[in-house]
């Protein structure tokens, strides 16, 4: 059984009760009961967390090295800003996707910057909801792919 941590950054907890044309209608705990719905069909066990806090996300990347295959994680505004989350990535070394709701790059210019992708095994933007789902279903078959042979992906940490 593949262990996945899923988290969620800062204000993600406002989904769909602020800036709904932005984010859209659908709120966080409707997103992870899509996630594990789709995680029982993958056969996978999902663990997510949400904060608002950078220290609590890194010190979760970092638990997740003892017992866990994976990482999605959308990092929100802390996508642009945080080297500490990108090091905290880099240094567990798992596969990670990372999500965003919104296409990041048709929007202002300082979100067109991440941190976090020059350590993710893959980008997913702008899919909304969905992305998630795709970020799941990729990442396990991914996982299940490597086997032994482990993830290379190219990055540059
Ligand atoms: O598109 C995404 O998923 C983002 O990661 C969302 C972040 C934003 O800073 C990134 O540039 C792109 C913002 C998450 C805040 O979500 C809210 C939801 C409702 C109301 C207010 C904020």
């Amino acid at each position: 059984m593949l262990r996945i941590l899923v988290l969620h950054g800062p204000n993600l907890n406002l989904l769909g009760h602020r800036e709904k044309s932005i984010y859209g209608t659908v709120t966080l705990d409707t997103i992870n009961a899509s996630l594990i719905t789709l995680s029982g069909e993958l056969e996978a066990e999902l663990v997510i967390r949400q904060s608002n806090l950078e220290g609590e996300l890194v010190n979760w990347i970092q638990e997740a090295q003892r017992g866990y295959h994976g990482i999605i994680i959308n990092p929100a505004a802390y996508t642009h800003t945080s080297i500490a989350i990108r090091d905290a990535l880099a240094a567990v070394d798992l596969p990670t996707i990372e999500v965003h709701l919104s296409n990041i790059y048709r929007r202002e210019e300082f979100r067109r910057h991440s941190y976090v992708s020059g350590v993710a095994l893959a980008q997913i933007a702008g899919f909304g909801a969905t992305g998630y789902l795709l970020a799941l279903r990729g990442l396990c078959e991914q996982i299940s792919a490597a086997g032994s042979k482990g993830f290379s992906g190219g990055s540059t940490r």
